[in-house]
């Protein structure tokens, strides 16, 4: 299934075959590939070269770094369908959202080599006589980035843009269920490099590895910082460990995004911005809509509509014309299956759920989206599920349905859709949402990379992508010239 492709994307047959590690596709369950999976002497290896590379790249000019990125942004550019079929079959993504991942990828490397010429520093004023101060910002040195299954591509290309421009070097672990993709990015930024031509040898570097490796990049005292994208629970880990060596970390983790509808809504656009927020990349980005806080005057009528809306979505292999593809694999059917086990344990009305397409697919995890009607926030709710499940809670006024939104642990991305500008300014205001994304008459998915992207809590605190969020590849130095004839103490002490 993938041969052809993979040729095409340059990457060579002995980098995925008669490996010990099967790679499936979810989109029949079959084994695509055989990946090699890397010893942790060999990512120490990688992240050693990978310094000496930083100690030549940090002193090449930043636009002249941005020129490499931007080479990289136009070989995606040549290369779009095909690193977007590819991330359909290893992510089981449909082909609208493959691509769109790639888009995502390209956009930021345009950001990125725009953030070269920039990458600004201040200047602050002296409290002494003939005197400047000033902030600049320089490279970090290796970035270790951990990235997972469900935006194979994207993710790391945020990291490695922002991190390559600010002058620093890679080393990428991807999930071990999406190693291909993985090959794929590093043939075509290859390419980028070989059009380049005078980039230190191992800029950045992939590692196909297990937890062990993700674990050497987690300690490696050349590694200050870690850019890790995944579960709670492997965050819990990641954090702690990095910081007992003071190094610093990225980041992202859980969200258990929500939605608040008014009645004052356009449930026209709302019940768009659901299907759309909810069931898309089936219910598995860290974006994912998962509660619908709805006015009790409208919960009836609006849950009618989206379980119609529902009804309509065709489900199936993600390369064909279908809006939901499958889940990854079966630990994530059954996570699902457990949660709403547990939803109706609290008193949950389930509506859809169930497996699909199991004759034509005996060994891939189809499902119908679920809506799950709730009595309370109760402790299911609370909890991320990577499925599409999308709870629906009742509330009564509006400060309700605000606390609701915010009593959750994860902390990423949030909305509301009213036509009230009195709601929409609070849900954005310091009283408001508490996530890292608040929207507007938009989805909690899709965000564009212009943004800083992230959350808080138990989401993390990392910001990756778009604004300031270069500052946390880079070191700020503040830095005080003294450009008189005297020497005059700060504080205004007396020194003799
Ligand atoms: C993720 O699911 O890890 O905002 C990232 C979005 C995408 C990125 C999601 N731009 O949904």
């Amino acid at each position: 299934m993938v041969d052809e492709l993979l040729k095409k994307l340059g990457v060579s047959a002995s980098a995925y075959q008669g490996g010990d590690h099967p790679v499936h596709t979810p989109i029949d369950g079959s084994r695509i590939a055989q990946v090699t999976l890397e010893s942790p002497e060999a990512v120490a290896g990688k992240i050693e070269a990978a310094h000496q590379a930083y100690l030549a790249w940090r002193d090449v000019p930043a636009p002249r770094r941005g020129e490499l990125v931007r080479l990289f942004g136009e070989v995606l550019r040549q290369y779009k369908a095909e690193l977007g079929e590819l991330v359909s079959i290893e992510a089981g993504k449909i082909t609208q959202e493959g691509l769109g991942e790639v888009q995502e990828m390209i956009d930021i490397c345009d950001f990125a080599v725009g953030l070269s010429r920039q990458l600004y520093g201040l200047t602050i004023a002296s409290e002494r006589p003939g005197h400047h101060m000033r902030e600049s910002w320089h490279p970090l040195g290796v970035v270790g980035v951990i990235s997972a299954f469900n935006f194979p591509v994207a993710v790391w290309a945020w990291n490695t843009t922002l991190a390559l421009v600010c002058g620093n070097a890679v080393v990428w672990k991807p999930s071990e269920k999406t190693p291909l993709t993985a090959l794929a990015c590093q043939a075509l930024f290859e390419q980028a490099l070989a059009r380049f031509g005078e980039a230190p040898e191992g800029l950045s570097q992939l590692v196909i590895g297990d937890r062990a490796a993700g674990e050497v990049l987690v300690d490696h005292p050349r590694v200050p910082l870690v850019s890790a994208t995944g579960s709670t629970r492997m965050g819990r880990e990641v954090g702690p460990r990095v910081a007992a060596r003071f190094g610093r970390c990225i980041l992202e983790l859980g969200g258990n995004n929500a939605m608040i509808l008014t009645p004052s809504a356009d449930l026209d656009l709302a019940v768009r911005g659901i299907l759309f927020a909810a069931v898309g990349t089936a219910g598995q980005r860290c974006t994912t809509l998962r509660r619908l806080l709805v006015h009790r005057s409208i919960k009836d009528e609006v849950v009618a509509r989206v379980k119609a809306a529902y009804g309509k979505v065709r489900i199936g292999d993600p390369r064909k014309d279908n809006l939901v593809g499958p889940l990854m694999d079966k630990q994530a059917f059954q996570a699902m299956q457990d949660a709403l086990v547990r939803a109706r344990d609290e008193g949950g009305q389930v509506f859809g759920g169930e497996r699909q397409l199991q004759d034509q697919f005996p060994d891939a995890w189809y499902v119908s989206p679920a809506i799950v009607e709730m009595p309370a926030q109760s402790a299911v709710v609370r909890h991320e599920t990577f499925a599409p499940i999308l709870y629906v809670i009742a509330y009564d006024d509006f400060e309700e349905a605000l606390a609701l939104n915010n009593e959750v642990p994860q902390g990423l991305s949030s909305c509301i859709f009213t036509t009230d500008i009195r709601e929409a300014e609070r849900f954005q205001s310091a009283s408001g949402s508490d996530c890292g994304i608040a929207n507007v008459n938009i989805g909690t998915s899709g965000a564009e990379i212009g943004g800083a992207f992230g959350g808080e809590k138990e989401t993390g605190g990392g910001r990756e992508s778009g604004s300031d969020s270069w500052k946390a590849y880079m070191r700020r130095q503040t830095n005080t010239v003294n450009y008189s004839r005297e020497l005059p103490l700060a504080q205004g002490i007396v020194f003799d």
